[in-house]
């Protein structure tokens, strides 16, 4: 471990010690306690020089939800291909629900280490203090830990997440969708996104909001962020010069779903989501020529090769 807290005061971590924890945690085998402060410190250097807004470029590949279903990670990987050979861009909810957060988050934190360029890692609802209190990264911590140090260093990474990315200038991602009170990218650069997510407010919406059939802006069912019509995406689109809002944060039965007249998509990577739902689960490929390609997958099998169940024709955007 070649820690370096020298007058540069940055963390220096080795590509040989960050390829090892890719490989541990490839077979599922969590990190240490130490190992998970080391990234975590790291982590936190990497993103704090990214923007709420995070220029991507393509060609790169785009996931929804993941919810801690480790296997089904590996799976979305063998389906999308590894890194560094194609580039990802996850949107957030990567804790909670499955069985495996802890491998789940360290895998992907150590991967953006490891790829820093190459991988995109954003912010869900999930990425939170307060609901990964009620939806089981807390516990998981505490069981396979013994102590709350892991879920601390983890809770206070999340704070460094950017909270929306922008490929080519013409997609625009995020967890949930958007806010009455943004109308524009340069009102989501200008937010200090470094604390919890709040209970209201733009930085919430963008982690919280979904799309829906009415017009206009509604009440969100899950008591924060809103729901927002066609009207608003067209018109968000058009403002900042937009083909398509990218956003993940609801369970699609088919693991992707057009909206608003195919002005916003969700994207939703975790099959059979809490082991019970019976949904597909997929993945958006970009070309370097923002051709597009959704690739739907199934829950991991036992053994044998994975499988992608359906190509759809490719489209231009
Ligand atoms: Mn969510």
């Amino acid at each position: 471990m070649d820690i370096d807290n020298g007058s540069s005061s940055q963390i220096n971590i080795s590509i040989n010690h960050l390829d090892e924890w890719i490989a541990q945690l490839q077979e599922c085998k969590q990190l240490s306690e130490e190992n998970v402060k080391q990234i975590c410190a790291k982590a936190k250097e990497v993103l704090s020089q990214e923007s709420n807004v995070q220029p991507v470029r393509s060609p790169v590949t785009v996931c929804g939800d993941i919810h801690g279903q480790f296997h089904d990670l590996v799976e979305l990987f063998k389906i999308g291909g590894n890194s560094p050979d194609t580039n990802y861009l996850f949107m957030g909810d990567y804790v909670d629900r499955g069985y495996y957060s802890v491998e789940t988050v360290s895998l992907l934190v150590v991967m953006k280490l490891r790829y820093p360029d190459r991988i995109t890692i954003l912010r869900g609802n999930h990425e939170s203090r307060q609901i990964t209190q009620v939806y089981g990264f807390y516990d998981e911590c505490l069981r396979k830990y013994g102590n709350a140090e892991v879920w601390k260093h983890f809770t206070d990474l999340f704070d460094y997440l950017p909270l929306t990315a922008l490929i080519e200038n013409r997609i625009f991602c995020l967890h949930g969708g958007l806010s009455p009170s943004i109308d524009t990218l340069d009102h989501i650069r200008a937010l200090d996104r470094v604390q919890e997510v709040p209970h209201e407010g733009p930085m919430c919406d963008l982690l919280w909001s979904d799309p829906d059939d009415r017009c206009g802006w509604g009440i969100s069912p899950r008591g924060a962020g809103y729901t927002f019509g066609q009207d608003i995406s067209t018109s968000f689109n058009h403002t900042n010069g937009l083909d398509l809002i990218a956003r993940a944060h609801q369970l699609v039965m088919e693991g992707y779903n057009w909206s608003h007249e195919k002005k916003a998509v969700t994207i939703f990577s975790a099959p059979n989501y809490c082991y019970r739902c019976g949904n597909q689960a997929a993945i958006m490929e970009i070309d370097e020529n923002m051709k597009y390609t959704f690739l739907q997958f199934d829950p991991a099998p036992r053994r044998g090769e994975p499988h992608v169940t359906r190509r759809t024709p490719d489209y231009f955007l």
